[in-house]
């Protein structure tokens, strides 16, 4: 693997100088300020490049040039939106980056009803629990249709939920699925996310798919010239939510998407614990069959319950994702480019040390160390049994 480390820019709490000592060289960051849909100015990319050059560090990925709602819904100015991000890209791959990771899930990107579980020893993870969607989007939001949209389990569940929730219960739980998660774009208030959801009632799922299609066959060109290769990161968690279309779950998503979009340049950032969120899909089976395509990953680990609840791990090696075997699919494919792939380590627990340094949630400093030392443990354990 070769090893990456997101940084916030400026407003992150840790530095490029504390990086550099993680050991990593490669940086993935992006223009958070630029707001989607706007082309991010050479001069501003070529500044930021050079601030991570600066520090004895590489700016090799981005994470994200988020893609305009207008493109996925193929309203307004969409068409004005595609030339501005192949702008984006022409840009970024001027300024040494190879690989652009972005998304394509309508109005969220990726949600937790909880960012503060704690476990036994005090230390702190994320969690996703279904039944709490379920109960805001019947009882907060109100979204016409929710109720009918679930199972009756899960509707008694919820109103259970509701009922035993105090104010402040429900407080933090709207503000934690409607805050602005690092990549996500904006905080919204209940009434302008249900907005942007019912702006969704009249595109399907097959008209997100074309356009997603249409977008990244329209982009190819500039991927071709410019040899930056993109990198699409899986929905999270993996399955619609709010009534909202989502459209790389799984594995068959990720086929049609090949199918559909012939260039090898369009492709995936495996996201062990985003696409680990459903019990259905096996990241393992999916690295092996996409592994030419893959060109950036997140590693990281989740426990399940049975009841489909599921939290962050407390190490990346151990779960419900199989990372020995995810890992030695990724030294494989290594092997067959003669090229090391960019990973970075994903979301850490937050540590007690951790808390003095307010960080992005799920982005410590220590927890994503520790997730970075076990992988590298574990891909040097298996290049040697291997010989790889
Ligand atoms: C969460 C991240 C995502 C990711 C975007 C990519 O920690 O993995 O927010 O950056 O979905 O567009």
């Amino acid at each position: 693997m070769r090893a990456c480390w997101r940084w916030f820019g400026d407003g992150d709490p840790l530095s490029l100088a504390e990086i550099r000592q993680t050991g990593v060289r490669d940086v993935v960051a992006a223009l958070s300020e630029r707001r989607p849909g706007e082309a991010w100015p050479l001069e501003e990319v070529r500044a930021r490049a050079e601030k991570v050059r600066a520090a004895g560090l590489f700016w090799t990925v981005v994470e994200s040039i988020p893609v305009h709602e207008d493109i996925k819904k193929h309203t307004g100015e969409w068409r004005r939106y595609v030339e501005n991000y192949k702008t984006s890209l022409r840009h970024v791959a001027a300024c040494g980056v190879k690989t652009v990771c972005y998304n394509f899930m309508p109005v969220l990107d990726w949600t937790r009803t909880d960012v503060q579980t704690r476990l036994d020893d005090g230390s702190v993870v994320m969690t996703y629990n279904p039944y709490e969607v379920a109960a805001f989007d019947i009882y907060a939001l109100k979204r016409p249709g929710a109720a009918e949209a679930y199972d009756a389990a899960t509707v008694a569940r919820a109103a259970e939920i509701w009922a035993q929730a105090t104010d402040a219960d429900r407080q933090r739980l709207e503000k934690t699925i409607l805050m602005g998660l690092p990549g996500t774009v904006d905080d919204l208030t209940p009434a302008e996310f249900l907005a942007q959801v019912r702006e969704y009632e009249s595109v399907g799922e097959q008209d997100l798919r074309d356009h997603l299609y249409g977008f990244l066959n329209e982009i190819t060109p500039v991927l071709e010239e410019t040899g930056l290769t993109m990198a699409i990161h899986p929905d999270d968690p993996p399955y619609p939510i709010f009534g909202l279309p989502r459209i790389l779950s799984t594995a068959a998503d990720m086929r049609q998407m090949c199918a559909a979009c012939p260039s090898e340049r369009v492709g995936f950032t495996l996201c062990s614990g985003s696409l680990g969120g459903s019990l259905a899909n096996d990241e393992v089976a999916i690295f092996h069959e996409f592994a030419r395509r893959i060109h950036f990953c997140h590693f990281r680990n989740l426990v399940h319950a049975p009841d489909g609840v599921f939290r962050e791990s407390e190490s990346h090696l151990t779960g419900k994702v199989d990372m020995p075997a995810l890992m030695l699919e990724l030294l494989r494919e290594e092997k067959r480019r003669g090229e090391k792939i960019f990973l970075r380590p994903d979301h850490g627990r937050q540590f007690a040390i951790d808390r003095h340094r307010p960080c992005y949630w799920g982005y410590s400093f220590v927890g994503r160390l520790t997730g970075l030392s076990e992988l590298r443990g574990l891909e040097c354990g298996l290049r040697r049994a291997y010989g790889l």
